[in-house]
């Protein structure tokens, strides 16, 4: 019990609107190359984020889902992925919040502008599917359903695959809290445990503390979520993923542990929903939620690594980068009706019902 309300007490600090206090000459200690790295790639995922709400309330796209205020954790796991195509590499199940994973691994955003727009030559999706619903055959990202949860079970499967051929490519696979009460998120738990039969699957739980409109705390009667894996034996950690060394460390270990002994970790990765669920709730800025960006700057400038005028002008770069992006994206052409039943299961018009 001590552990809960530890944990909880934690979380309501790093929750609150108060910047938490950035003591002076602030110090790290991955390098400062890798840092500025991270800074880069985390404000090029918000400033996305953020031109594609833009874009959704300009009309550009019909609905918006995405992840500001999961980039302290999401840029660090994205960095460490071994990426490439083919049993050899990390496979990865992703969710709807995972820009920031898909960037850090060197995604080029104008795909995920035109997805937004829904243009024909949308990389993901030719134009089909929702916002921040990536599929990269090529990196083994699996394409990303709305429906939630489902990834935990088709992570089972190239877990089964990654077992059988060895090798240190293991799967990845990220959901929220309040998803972890569907079946498939247990199914994986059952699976990826198996006494002599484990799986080497990387189960990543990003809790921003709400399923839509659904508080966190009326809903879990365990600890911790990642105290679900403990009757299975599998390895877990909670951690604060607004903190992007705490991120970087705990993932770093994680991912030796699952590569080398090829078996299961599960991992709680606290982190905050900066506009609200989705499109549907407005995409507005909360008020209050705590900002992993901002946090991360203020303790870039202090430990002097960055300057913010240095910050600044990254921002600008991109702010003016991804603006003209989706200006080029609002003249591309729609897909047309006539490919509807294009890439479906059956693959074949008319053969549908
Ligand atoms: C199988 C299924 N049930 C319900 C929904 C409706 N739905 C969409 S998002 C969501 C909440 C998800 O919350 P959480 O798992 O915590 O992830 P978050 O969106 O907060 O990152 C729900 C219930 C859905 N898309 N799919």
């Amino acid at each position: 019990m001590a552990d809960l309300q530890e944990e909880r007490k934690k979380e309501k600090a790093r929750s609150s609107t108060k910047p938490p206090k950035t003591e002076p000459n602030a110090r790290f200690r991955l390098d400062p190359k890798l840092l500025t790295q991270i800074h880069e790639t985390m404000v090029k995922a918000r400033v996305l984020e953020e031109r594609l709400i833009r874009m959704y309330k300009q009309n550009d796209g019909y609905f918006w889902i995405g992840g500001p205020g999961e980039e302290a954790f999401n840029v660090p796991l994205g960095l460490q992925v071994h990426k490439g195509q083919g049993r050899d590499y990390d496979f990865l199940h992703l969710h709807y919040r995972s820009s920031a994973i898909l960037l850090a691994m060197g995604a080029d955003p104008l795909g995920m502008i035109r997805q937004q727009k829904n243009t024909v030559n949308d990389p993901h999706s030719g134009g089909r599917n929702f916002a921040n619903h990536s599929s990269i055959r090529e990196w083994n990202v699996v394409p990303i359903t709305s429906t939630i949860e489902t990834q935990y079970s088709t992570a089972i499967g190239s877990g089964v695959a990654h077992r059988r051929h060895g090798g240190k490519g293991i799967t990845i696979v990220n959901g929220g809290d309040a998803g972890t009460a569907e079946g498939d998120f247990a199914s994986c738990l059952v699976w990826s445990s198996r006494p002599m039969q484990e799986l080497p699957i990387f189960m990543i739980v990003t809790n921003n503390r709400w399923g839509i409109s659904t508080p966190m705390e009326t809903q879990h009667g365990e600890q911790l979520i990642s105290d679900r894996g403990k009757p299975f034996g599998i390895r877990t950690r909670t951690i604060n993923g607004r903190d992007v060394e705490e991120s970087w460390f705990a993932i770093r270990d994680a991912m030796d542990y699952i590569r080398s002994e090829r078996k299961p970790f599960l991992m709680e990765s606290y982190v905050s929903r900066m506009y609200g669920h989705s499109s549907a709730s407005g995409a507005n800025l909360v008020q209050g939620e705590a900002d992993p960006l901002a946090d991360f700057e203020r303790k870039l400038a202090s430990a002097g690594v960055m300057s913010p005028e240095e910050m600044a002008q990254i921002r600008e770069k991109y702010t003016l980068e991804l603006l003209e992006m989706s200006k080029r994206v609002r003249e591309e052409p729609l897909p047309d009706g006539s490919t509807i039943y294009d890439h479906i299961y059956y693959g074949q018009k008319g053969r549908y019902w």
